[in-house]
């Protein structure tokens, strides 16, 4: 069966799905934006490669929404992402703009499609994007979590000069600096990272963790990071149309787990042909549970204003 992607957004991240949709022949992919002949030229330079590739994927770049009709998927990064000394919630204002009018349009003519945002700041956003759509909670999710955690797993596997493969980690809360990586429940090689490294290695890797986004941004300056968040939805994706039902970390709507009830937040979720089929609990011990609450608070504070 052949399925349709719908990117929104073509800018950095865009491009990179798109390429790796193509690629990789998840399905017909279709670029959007509102600037005109960005997606158009990022499709044309991507429909030349695939030969190359030996890739028969379609792709096409468009500035109209009538072309994302009936999509499977629909991918969200429109909107601008941070400059150097930005917060991901110095987006908010102007995002919401965007997510509002993005998500009229994907109502009318994807009103079946998986929706994963990728937009900051992330948890309202995806949070935005439910309330305009009215989509069901479990078909709406939000990209961070796949990302943090990978990071996690990144700086330990450097730390340690190990394979990334063999490191397991998960990162809980709001994609921002209150977000909850768990060392406790970082695995190397099913070892506990906490009996591996010390304390004082493992602190320096959360905080970087935390603060790894905000690094990309400072070194690249004229935006932020877009191959990792890209590969990281790309996953999302995946298990989704792939029916591959993966525990992903990712932007959930939470009725009553983890003592959170009607908010998106990062938490591990099934992701499956019925969506965001289950959410799953991790046991948090009371000092984990506190920062997730935290987390929670500053998710809650950006909520509130957007009046919804
Ligand atoms: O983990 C995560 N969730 C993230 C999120 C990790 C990294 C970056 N993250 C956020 O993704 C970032 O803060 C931004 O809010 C988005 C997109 O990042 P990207 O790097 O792709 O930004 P670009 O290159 O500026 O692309 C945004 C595109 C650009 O081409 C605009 O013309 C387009 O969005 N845009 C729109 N498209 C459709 N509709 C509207 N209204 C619109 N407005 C702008």
């Amino acid at each position: 069966m052949n399925r349709k992607i719908a990117l929104i957004g073509a800018g950095n991240i865009g491009g990179v799905l798109a390429q790796q949709i193509c690629i990789n022949q998840l399905g017909e992919c279709v670029l959007f934006d509102v600037v005109e002949g960005v997606p158009q030229g990022k499709a044309l330079d991507i429909l030349a490669g695939l030969p190359v590739v030996r890739s028969n994927a379609k792709i096409k770049g468009t500035n109209d929404y009538k072309d994302i009709e009936g999509s499977d998927v629909v991918i969200i990064t429109a909107g601008i992402p941070r400059k150097p000394g930005m917060t991901r919630e110095d987006l908010l204002d102007k995002n919401v703009g965007v997510i509002k009018q993005v998500a009229a349009n994907v109502k009318q003519q994807a009103p079946n499609a998986f929706v994963i945002v990728i937009s900051n700041p992330l948890d309202a956003m995806v949070y935005t994007f439910q309330k305009i759509s009215g989509f069901p909670t479990n078909k709406v999710c939000g990209m961070a979590g796949v990302l943090d955690s990978a990071r996690f797993c990144a700086f330990v596997a450097l730390e340690m000069n190990i394979a990334v493969t063999d490191v397991e980690a998960t990162v809980l809360g709001g994609h921002g600096d209150t977000m909850v990586p768990l060392p406790r429940l970082c695995k190397v090689k099913g070892k506990p990272l906490t009996e591996v490294l010390s304390a004082e290695k493992i602190s320096k890797i959360v905080e970087r963790t935390k603060k790894a986004g905000g690094e990309v941004i400072e070194l690249l300056k004229t935006g932020s990071a877009f191959v990792s968040p890209a590969l990281s939805a790309l996953t999302m994706a995946e298990s989704y149309l792939k029916d591959q039902k993966r525990v992903l970390p990712c932007a959930a709507y939470l009725n009553g787990e983890y003592g959170i009830k009607g908010y998106y937040i990062g938490v591990p979720a099934v992701i499956g042909a019925g969506g965001i089929e289950k959410v799953v609990e991790l046991k948090l011990n009371p000092d984990e549970q506190k920062l997730l609450d935290t987390s929670l608070q500053a998710v809650k504070s950006l909520v509130d204003q957007i009046h919804l």
